[in-house]
């Protein structure tokens, strides 16, 4: 017996199920492969996050005395895919089985699992590095008629205990999202953000990165992603210091020059691993109990790790590979072409992409309203715009992207993230930021050469997909205000929006928009 434990890119994690017991024969394997950096054309951010965060994840390893096999991505015989690797490395040290734990995305868990009974059999491990097992969640949505987060999320609360004063909540709410919905607001001053340093074995991933995929996305010059456990809990530190404390009330702002606002900015640390959500969630517990952050804010902070992480996690497990297929509103079109270059005159779109190519983040509200409002409103298809959020954040994995996309974004799920598509208007976009003031259009406006593009596109959407959602009890109020509208000015919306949309330019993916 002879256990070749593999080490996927986002289980960097000592305490890591794999690596659990493991005898003093085990070979740990941590692989490099192309495959994983270009099955969708990721930022340069990312795959630099990635690759840095393996080299230094190994290290901290090889320090604990475990055996460590590297792949990188230059070694002549790595042939650029996991599966090969492991199974090519277990070869090579004699190893009698693999292990791993589950992996973040359906294809891969689906790849191994194939394999248990091979030769060289793969033994697949629970990844324990969240607050529920997907088997957990299986046992919570069986016989529940609907899947609601509010219900998912209390009972997290009861069984952690974070938060909770006996068997009530905190303060005596689960939610105080009301208080969570204030504007931006032009004399606000962002925290500065730690700079991360870059030692010799970080500066040397980057360069791989950059040399093998300098034709994606986004420029290597102004990364500061934390790539060790060390500069992760120095950003953890600055957000409960200098952000958690109006997380809150700024939670959904829009900025038209700020790109992280209050927010945390912790997603790809904890994705990765660097970060247990344990640890994260009760050190924003303790700033209230120690009165140096408001509840609002600390409620409203852990319900995301503690309630929508756990939740997206479990619906994807659950209804995966199936979730990845539906289209319930049947949306045809591609993506809009200027999703890989920013190349849009509608401000609040522009700035929400630029900071996307610089940061390989946005946050949520850019992410829901704007880039995701936008493709709702226009009918793109849910394998284009899933590819795309794939692809550009450095803390995207299938796990969370795919529901957040397909579910929250494109209602393609009938329904299981929300109860209710998140379609808006120009004049949410106007109420929330201060983009409009730099745009060439007007929110005001609905129709004719200035009328914001949001605005006859968001009639425009309710028009074509009433059949499916004019039904719903939390749609009544709006499709009431449409059918009241007077006919030329609904004839007058359809046209303004059909013209747009026909003069959108659409891409195939990032290759067209840029080698064309
Ligand atoms: P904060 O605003 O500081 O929130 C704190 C933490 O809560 C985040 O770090 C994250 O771990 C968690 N969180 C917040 N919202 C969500 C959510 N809706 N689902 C799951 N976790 C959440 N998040 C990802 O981690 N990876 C993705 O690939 C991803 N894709 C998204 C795609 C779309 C279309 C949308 C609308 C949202 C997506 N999100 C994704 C959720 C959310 O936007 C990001 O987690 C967040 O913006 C990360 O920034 P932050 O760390 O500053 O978050
Ligand atoms: C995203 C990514 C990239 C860019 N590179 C690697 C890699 O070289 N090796 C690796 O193990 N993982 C990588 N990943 C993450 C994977 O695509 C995938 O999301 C996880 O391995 C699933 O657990
Ligand atoms: Fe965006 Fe419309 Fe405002 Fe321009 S006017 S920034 S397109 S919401």
């Amino acid at each position: 017996y002879k256990p070749l434990l593999l080490v996927l890119g986002d289980q960097l994690s000592l305490s890591l199920a794999t690596l659990r017991d493991a005898p003093n024969n085990a070979v740990v394997a941590l692989c490099e492969v192309s495959e994983e950096a270009r099955y969708v054309p990721h930022h340069i951010h990312k795959i630099g996050l990635f690759m840095a965060a393996m080299r230094h994840f190994a290290q901290a390893l090889r320090d604990k005395g475990y055996t460590v096999h590297y792949t990188r991505l230059d070694d002549p015989d790595n042939t650029h895919s996991l599966i090969e690797e492991a199974e090519r490395i277990a070869t090579q040290y004699g190893c009698s089985e693999i292990h791993v734990t589950r992996p973040g995305e359906w294809r891969l868990w689906d790849a191994m699992r194939q394999r248990q009974q091979a030769t060289l059999p793969w033994q697949l491990i629970e990844d324990e590095r969240f607050f529920t097992t997907p088997d957990d969640f299986a046992h919570w949505a069986h016989g529940r008629k609907q899947l609601r987060l509010e219900y998912f999320y209390r009972e997290q609360r009861k069984r952690t205990g974070l938060l909770m004063e006996g068997d009530a909540p905190a303060g005596g709410q689960w939610n105080f999202d009301h208080d969570n919905r204030e504007p931006i607001d032009a004399t606000l001053r962002f925290p500065a953000l730690p700079q991360h340093t870059q030692d010799a074995l970080t500066k040397e991933a980057l360069n791989d990165a950059k040399r093998h995929f300098s034709d994606h996305m986004g420029s290597l010059d102004n990364f500061n992603l934390p790539v060790t456990r060390r500069q992760a809990l120095v950003d953890l530190k600055h957000f409960l210091n200098h952000g958690l404390a109006d997380f809150g009330r700024y939670q959904d702002a829009i900025s038209d020059a700020a790109p992280f606002l209050y927010h945390s900015r912790l997603s790809a640390a904890l994705n990765i691993g660097l970060l247990t959500p344990q640890e994260v969630c009760e050190a924003a517990e303790q700033q209230y109990y120690d009165g140096k952050a408001p509840l609002n804010a600390v409620e409203g902070f852990i319900r995301q790790i503690l309630g929508w992480r756990e939740y997206v996690r479990g619906l994807y497990w659950t209804h995966m590979p199936n979730y990845k297929r539906e289209n319930r509103l049947g949306f045809e079109r591609d993506l809009p072409a200027f999703y890989w270059d920013g190349n849009t005159d509608m401000r609040c779109l522009q700035r929400a992409i630029q900071m996307t190519i610089d940061n390989s983040y946005a946050h949520h509200i850019q992410r829901l309203m704007v880039t995701g409002n936008f493709a709702l409103l226009c009918g793109v298809k849910p394998e284009a715009l899933c590819d795309w959020y794939l692809a550009v954040y450095a803390d995207a994995c299938e796990w969370v992207e795919l529901p957040n996309t397909l579910g929250m974004v494109l209602h393609a799920d009938g329904g299981l993230m929300g109860s209710k598509p998140y379609c808006a208007s120009g004049k949410y976009i106007d109420k929330m930021s201060d983009h409009c003031q730099h745009c060439r259009y007007s929110p005001k406006q609905v129709t004719g050469p200035k009328a914001c593009p949001f605005n006859s596109l968001y009639w425009h959407f309710l028009e074509t997909n009433a059949e499916q959602l004019n039904r719903n009890p939390r749609m009544k109020l709006i499709y009431g205000s449409l059918s009241r509208m007077k006919d030329e000015k609904r004839e007058a919306m359809r046209q303004q929006a059909e013209q747009f949309l026909a003069s959108l330019p659409t891409s195939q993916g990032y290759g067209q928009a840029h080698h064309t």
